[in-house]
């Protein structure tokens, strides 16, 4: 029985905009979730997939204009639109509700509304925010018990208080002309509308745990950023924790679950995975920075992870899971997805569900033929995960040895550095950048700024968001070192020098033997740069002189991105913090 009379009238109030026909309320029971699970396959929402194969999966595909997030249809509605910065897209709150609510009116006339009590942490904990998703969607439903902790005792836990985020999700017509997704922070809601893709539309990952937390961060005291957690359990047992900040599609989950190189797991290594996307982080008793991962799943991309990329990974969706836009096996009910293995499936549907011939499949044109969507993903439980880290469910989560960075630059960053200091390494933070690649649309080697990977995800402006940072670093007495890696330098051919994946373990452990003091480093016109020889290469078949190749300045290309740093700072306004100035203004001096 709720009670909580907040949460009574607002529901409501939503109830009697969008008129469903019956409200539902999430219990967070085996019995409701499974009882959903049929309902949705009897529909055809969702397709119950070999039961042998992939126990407790399920299929799903999304309308085909609708497979992935929408930045430039996401808003940030402060009632100033200095706040929501120049990086943001904004709408005046008052503005923005009037349009949406003509979306909402009666949207959910002859559907049920659900109502999803959820908590982004642990229940009860220092760390945990609650949320309330209201939705129309069985899928959001059953994506939502996997990727957040949903139930009763969340409302529990909530008691009679108003501190929750309130988010409004109605699929509507799908239109994408006028799809939104849009954040109200200083009134703690979210209202997302024409959309059924992920990203749009489970409320508690980007829209709660990002946008939303990171405002609430900065009034707070306390971080929500875009980051891995990884923990390196030495031979002797200990564990250092590790979180880090990639822009998409530069491997995140994979390194996430890294599984150590043949010669590094005899002597004992081993990496936990604590979270694969975002990290809520906050100052301990002890003055060190300590992180939880908020999520309780994996939202992650199908096409790519296969036994060699993540077996982590493929083994965690292997059951529970819900695939959406993967190509299905018709012949076995499994699933499939480029880059899975060679043995595409002769008899197939792709992901918009269509009949599929793989021997069609032009790697120039893969939304048009492939079998799996190259956005397509899994949604699997944390704790089918063969590597989770025994403190995923510390309330009190782990504490941080040190923050990495990285981007994708063919030339620019060296395999890794590390910063001066904390000042130093926000300012390396701010100038995040990848570059586009041949597999992507548009012009190849186009730099895309994206400060911490937060660019679509900072809920306020830019400059404060630096700001912030630099304000933190003052009240983290043991704060963590900070780095930045680049796994994808590539030779005069464009091939990728550095091995990658397990083998990215190498450079992990030189970052900690930093922040423990162990090793020594060269200090460069962009930060410490390891000795060559300190880069275990045993086992690879790499010389030390390509190692050396990797950790090279580049000084041509660093000024060229001095330029280019600029003018994105320009862009941001006059909140970037002087600080990030002298620090660039230090890095042009340095560079000669
Ligand atoms: C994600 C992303 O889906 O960063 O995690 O785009
Ligand atoms: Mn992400």
């Amino acid at each position: 029985m709720v009670t909580n009379k907040h949460v009574l009238s607002w529901v409501e109030e939503m109830a009697a905009l969008t008129c469903p026909d019956k409200i539902v309320w999430i219990d967070g029971t085996e019995e409701q979730a499974e009882a959903l699970r049929a309902e949705a396959c009897s529909t055809g929402e969702m397709i119950k997939l070999n039961e042998e194969k992939l126990p407790g999966c399920y299929l799903h595909h999304t309308a085909i204009n609708d497979v992935a997030r929408v930045e430039h249809r996401t808003f940030i509605c402060t009632s100033k639109k200095e706040d929501a910065g120049t990086i943001n897209n904004w709408m005046d709150p008052a503005e923005c509700y009037e349009k949406l609510g003509k979306l909402y009116k009666g949207s959910m006339k002859g559907r049920t509304m659900y109502v999803i009590p959820y908590s982004m942490g642990i229940v009860g904990s220092d760390f945990a925010k609650y949320g309330i998703e209201l939705t129309d969607s069985i899928y959001v439903v059953l994506n939502m018990l996997i990727m957040t902790r949903v139930g009763t005792n969340v409302l529990e836990a909530l008691g009679d208080s108003d501190d929750y985020i309130k988010g409004l999700h109605a699929k509507a017509d799908l239109d994408e002309e006028n799809r939104y997704i849009c954040h109200f922070p200083e009134d703690n809601t979210i209202w997302s509308v024409n959309s059924g893709y992920g990203g749009n539309v489970l409320l508690g990952k980007k829209c709660f745990a990002l946008r939303i937390a990171s405002y609430l961060g900065r009034k707070e005291g306390w971080m929500a950023e875009h980051m891995l957690i990884l923990g390196v359990e030495y031979p002797n047992g200990e564990v250092k924790y590790i979180s880090a900040a990639f822009p998409s599609a530069c491997g995140k989950t994979n390194l996430a679950m890294l599984i150590p190189p043949e010669v590094l797991k005899k002597e004992g290594y081993k990496v936990w995975c604590v979270g694969d996307d975002i990290a809520w982080l906050r100052v301990g008793a002890d003055g060190r920075l300590w992180a939880v991962n908020p999520e309780n799943g994996f939202f992650g991309v199908a096409p790519g992870t296969n036994e060699k990329s993540n077996p982590n990974a493929l083994y965690t969706c292997l059951k529970d899971t819900i695939f959406t836009n993967v190509c299905h096996n018709l012949d076995e009910n499994t699933v499939w997805w480029e880059g899975l293995d060679n043995n595409p499936p002769a008899n197939a549907k792709n992901w918009r569900n269509e009949d599929w011939d793989y021997r069609t499949y032009d790697k120039a044109n893969k939304v048009q033929t492939a079998g799996a969507h190259p956005n397509s993903r899994f949604t699997a439980k944390a704790i089918n995960c063969p590597c989770l880290s025994k403190e995923f469910n510390n309330p009190a989560g782990v504490p941080i040895s040190a923050i990495v960075f990285g981007g994708r630059r063919a030339k620019t960053a060296p395999l890794v550095y590390q910063s001066t200091s904390w000042q130093h390494g926000t300012f390396v933070g701010s100038i995040m950048a990848s570059e586009t690649t041949a597999a992507a649309a548009g012009a190849v080697g186009v730099v895309r700024r994206d400060p911490m990977a937060m660019r679509p995800f900072t809920g306020y402006d830019m400059g404060d968001y630096f700001a912030h940072w630099l304000n933190m670093g003052k009240n983290i007495p043991n704060a963590p070192k900070i780095f930045h890696v680049n796994w994808f330098r590539t030779d005069a051919e464009g091939n990728f020098i550095w091995p990658g994946f397990g083998d990215n373990m190498r450079v992990l452990l030189w970052i900690l033997a930093r922040c423990e003091g162990t090793v020594d480093a060269d200090l460069t016109a962009i930060g410490y740069v390891p000795k060559a020889e300190d880069i275990n290469i045993e086992g690879l078949d790499i010389t030390i002189d390509t190692i050396r190749d990797l950790l090279s300045v580049d000084v041509e290309s660093w000024k060229e991105d001095v330029e280019n740093i600029k003018a994105f700072y320009a862009q941001i306004g006059e909140r970037v913090p002087a600080e990030m100035y002298e620090e660039l203004a230090a890095l042009e001096a340095r560079l000669g």
